[in-house]
């Protein structure tokens, strides 16, 4: 490749870049009215610096290649600080190593753009092998945590089993997301752990956690649910005991395990959780969000627990690396009664919906449970159906019109 077409190239590349990070999203007009759905995602692999991926300089680079491509950006947590958005996302190498990268901008739902650097969060004695799924904690305490999973190979794994992990709750402090101070991981007794959140306020004086026990690195085994323990110390975090806050349930969009998404949402009604399930298909795992109020004063206990998803893959989300997809674990719960949930799809990329405390209030009190079996589920709906024809007006035997309209 000649100079000149070195730098034609480089040109293409920062014009395609830059109408990625400057496209404006659009809200889908209708929704569902529980939340919109914004049309673009938010953060992809697209959105990651061409100073990440590409060696910039023509004597070492002449083909202009990408050295280290970026694979995804997913399952990105969410704060807005001193009035900006910050997500802190999941950005995948194609080597498969992930790691935390921040991406800022002036509004929730378009114009990320990434810090210069990803995070190089401290280890601890025990290098992590991978590291992902960052929740982020503004705590009373005053300061901002991040709890991840770490993930290293299983030391007695046979040597044939090369992919056995154990993944368990790693945890590093900030105050301004760029020093990050690593604390020791937390310590429970299931033999792993995944998708642990910190509660933002102490309960009985301690630091409390949404935890998520498993036996073995997919299979939930005995555990699965959304469990609670409490910690006197969040240096050096153990949890001795862990009740199931959010069981695992036969037929249900969490049939085979769950786990907390980002940490509660306070409102004077009890605290609002956006949680994932997984259910097995024969076409895999498929990971839905679903939707649940705890109370107030005792963030563990269920009150709520509308019936099945919230938030389920539709059009290009249901395709990617990990099809079938959805997962959460940010959002930002503004000031104004405005909530931005930001999700992934397919372990692929980031997107956002829109919606308010009042909204997502109203959806946890009057959706009605999951009544378990097929023929109440019936029951449940023909009394929805009862309570609406009055509304509905088919006189003319061809069109149903609503009264009001
Ligand atoms: O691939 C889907 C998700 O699988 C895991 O979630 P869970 O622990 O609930 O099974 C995580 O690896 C998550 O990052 C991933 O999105």
């Amino acid at each position: 490749m000649t100079r000149n077409e070195f730098d034609q190239r480089c040109v293409q590349l920062i014009e395609n870049y830059r109408r990625i990070i400057q496209r404006k999203n659009e809200k889908e007009p209708c929704g569902n009215g529980i939340y919109f759905r914004y049309k673009y995602p938010v953060l992809t692999a697209d959105h990651t610096p061409l100073f990440w991926r590409y060696d910039l300089n023509y004597e070492t680079n002449p083909y202009l290649m990408e050295r280290m491509g970026i694979n995804a950006v997913f399952n990105p947590s969410a704060i807005e600080l001193n009035g900006k958005f910050y997500l802190v996302a999941r950005v995948e190498g194609n080597d498969r190593k992930s790691f935390f990268a921040v991406a800022e901008s002036d509004s929730p739902v378009d114009g990320f753009k990434f810090w210069d650097y990803p995070l190089l969060i401290p280890e601890t004695d025990d290098p992590d092998v991978n590291v992902y799924d960052m929740r982020l904690t503004a705590h009373e305490d005053g300061w901002i945590y991040g709890l991840f999973c770490t993930e290293r190979k299983d030391p007695d794994a046979p040597s044939w089993d090369t992919s056995a992990a154990i993944a368990q709750c790693g945890v590093a402090r900030t105050k301004d997301l760029r020093h990050w101070e690593r604390l020791a991981d937390i310590k429970t007794s299931s033999p792993q752990q995944r998708n642990v959140v910190l509660h933002p306020e102490f309960v009985q004086g301690k630091y409390a956690f949404y935890t998520r026990p498993q036996d073995g690195f997919i299979e939930a085994g005995t555990g699965g649910g959304i469990g609670w323990g409490l910690s006197d110390s969040i240096e050096e975090a153990v949890i001795e005991e862990e009740t199931i806050v959010d069981q695992k349930e036969y037929h249900t969009i969490k049939e085979v395990k769950n786990g907390q998404g980002p940490a509660p949402i306070k409102t004077d009604k009890g605290w609002i959780h956006i949680a994932h399930g997984v259910r097995n298909t024969a076409a895999g795992l498929r990971y839905v969000l679903y939707a649940f109020m705890t109370d107030l004063n005792a963030p563990e206990r269920v009150i709520y627990a509308p019936g099945g998803y919230f938030l389920a893959p539709q059009g290009e989300e249901r395709v990617g690396d990990v099809s079938n997809v959805v997962f959460c674990n940010g959002l930002i719960a503004r000031e104004n009664g405005q909530v931005y949930i930001y999700y992934a799809s397919s372990d692929t990329r980031c997107h956002v919906a829109e919606t308010t405390v009042d909204r997502l209030v109203d959806y946890c009190i009057n959706t009605p449970p999951d009544p378990g079996r097929s023929y109440a589920c019936v029951a449940q709906r023909r009394e929805l159906i009862e309570k609406n024809l009055k509304y509905i007006n088919d006189d003319d035997n061809s069109v149903m019109k609503m009264t009001f309209l």
